[in-house]
C-alpha cells in the first residue's frame, strides 16, 4: 500500500519550505525532489541570513555556501565554500547526479554551476553587509565571536535549514544547506556539507540532519550516529537525544552549556522526532494532519 508522506526540517521558519517540498509530494514526486525543492526557499530569501542569498559573509566579507544531498540508493552530492550561486543545493545535486565525485569546493563548484546554467550572482545583500561592517568594529576579527553570533542568531529561530522527506513510495531522502557560521574564516566548513554530519539517509531505517555549532556535529559524526542508533531500536526523538548526550559526554557538561547542536529525524515508518542539547529549538514538520512547529527537548534546557 501506499505509505504516508512526511516532511520535516529544522527551525520554526522552515513551514515555508516544508509547504514547497509537501506539494512536491502529494502531486506525486519523490523525496528528493522534495527536499530539494523544499530547501530552494531559504536560499532565495534575503531575510534568511543563514542560507543562501543574504547569508551572512565570513569575516572579510565573502558569502561561502556549503550544502548536501542524499537520496534512498546511498547517492550523495555536496558542495563547500561555494560562492555567488543561490542554489547551492542545485549545486550538490549536480555534483551528485552530473559528476562522477560527490564533493566539490570553490572555484569548481561554480565552475560546474556556471556549465550547468546557473547565473553567478552577488549574494551579499545590503543588510547582511551592515551587519558584518557593524560586527567589525568589535569583534577583533575574532573566531570565538562566531560561535556567540551563531547562538544569538540560534535564538532568534533562523538558521540552517537540514530537511528530510518520506514519499508515497516509502523512500527517503534528504537535504542540508546553509552560509555557515557567520563571521567564520575564510574556507572554515561546518558539519552542514558533510555526509554523516550534517546530514544521512538510510533508506532502510531513516534520515536525520543538524543544525549548531558545526564543528560539534562533525565531532560525534552527529546525523550517522542518529541514524545508527534508529537502526538499532531507538526511536528518531531518542536517536537523537543518544547522539546529543555523546557530545556532552566529549566535551563535558561545563562546556556544552555554551553551545548548540539539535537534530532531527525521521525513520521508515514516518515517525518524527527531535532533540537538541540547550534551549530554543524548534521543528518544522508537515504531513496529512497538516503543518505544526514542534518544540524540541533539550538536554541541558
Ligand atoms: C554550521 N551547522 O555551519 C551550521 C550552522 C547552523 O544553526 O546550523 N546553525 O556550523
Amino acid at each position: 500500500g501506499k505509505v504516508s508522506p512526511v516532511v520535516i526540517s529544522t527551525w520554526a521558519p522552515n513551514v515555508k519550505a516544508n509547504a514547497v517540498a509537501w506539494q512536491v509530494l502529494m502531486n506525486g514526486g519523490n523525496a528528493l525532489d522534495a527536499v530539494h525543492q523544499g530547501v530552494m526557499v531559504p536560499e532565495a530569501d534575503p531575510d534568511d541570513q543563514s542560507v543562501g542569498y543574504g547569508g551572512l559573509p565570513d569575516r572579510d566579507g565573502r558569502v561561502t555556501l556549503d550544502a548536501c544531498i542524499m537520496d534512498h540508493q546511498f547517492n550523495i552530492g555536496s558542495v563547500m565554500y561555494l560562492e555567488h550561486i543561490v542554489h547551492a543545493i542545485t549545486v550538490a545535486r549536480l555534483v551528485m547526479e552530473k559528476t562522477p565525485h560527490v564533493q566539490i569546493v570553490g572555484e569548481g563548484a561554480l565552475r560546474l554551476a556556471l556549465e550547468h546554467g546557473m547565473k553567478k550572482e552577488n549574494l551579499l545583500t545590503e543588510k547582511s553587509e551592515k551587519a558584518w561592517r557593524e560586527w567589525l568594529k568589535t569583534a577583533q576579527y575574532s573566531p570565538m565571536t562566531t560561535v556567540e553570533n551563531l547562538l544569538e542568531r540560534i535564538k532568534n529561530n533562523h538558521d540552517t535549514i537540514g530537511m528530510l522527506a518520506l514519499d508515497q513510495h516509502g523512500n527517503l531522502s534528504g537535504a542540508c544547506t546553509t552560509s555557515g557560521m557567520a563571521y567564520k574564516m575564510q574556507g572554515r566548513i561546518g558539519d552542514s556539507p558533510i555526509i554523516g554530519a550534517g546530514l544521512y539517509v538510510d533508506n532502510e531505517v531513516g534520515g536525520a540532519t543538524a543544525t549548531g555549532v558545526g564543528e560539534e556535529v562533525v565531532r560525534v559524526c552527529g546525523s550517522h550516529s542518529v541514524v545508527e542508533y534508529m537502526r538499532h531500536g531507538y526511536s528518531p526523538a531518542d536517536a537523537c537525544k543518544e547522539a546529543v548526550k555523546r557530545l556532552v559526554k566529549a566535551r563535558g557538561e561545563t562546556l556544552a552549556r555554551k553551545l548548540q547542536i539539535g537534530f532531527i529525524a525521521l525513520n521508515k515508518k514516518g515517525e518524527t522526532g527531535c532533540y537538541s542539547l540547550n534551549g530554543d529549538f524548534t521543528m518544522a514538520q508537515r504531513n496529512q494532519q497538516g503543518e505544526k512547529v514542534i518544540q524540541s527537548p533539550a538536554l541541558l534546557p
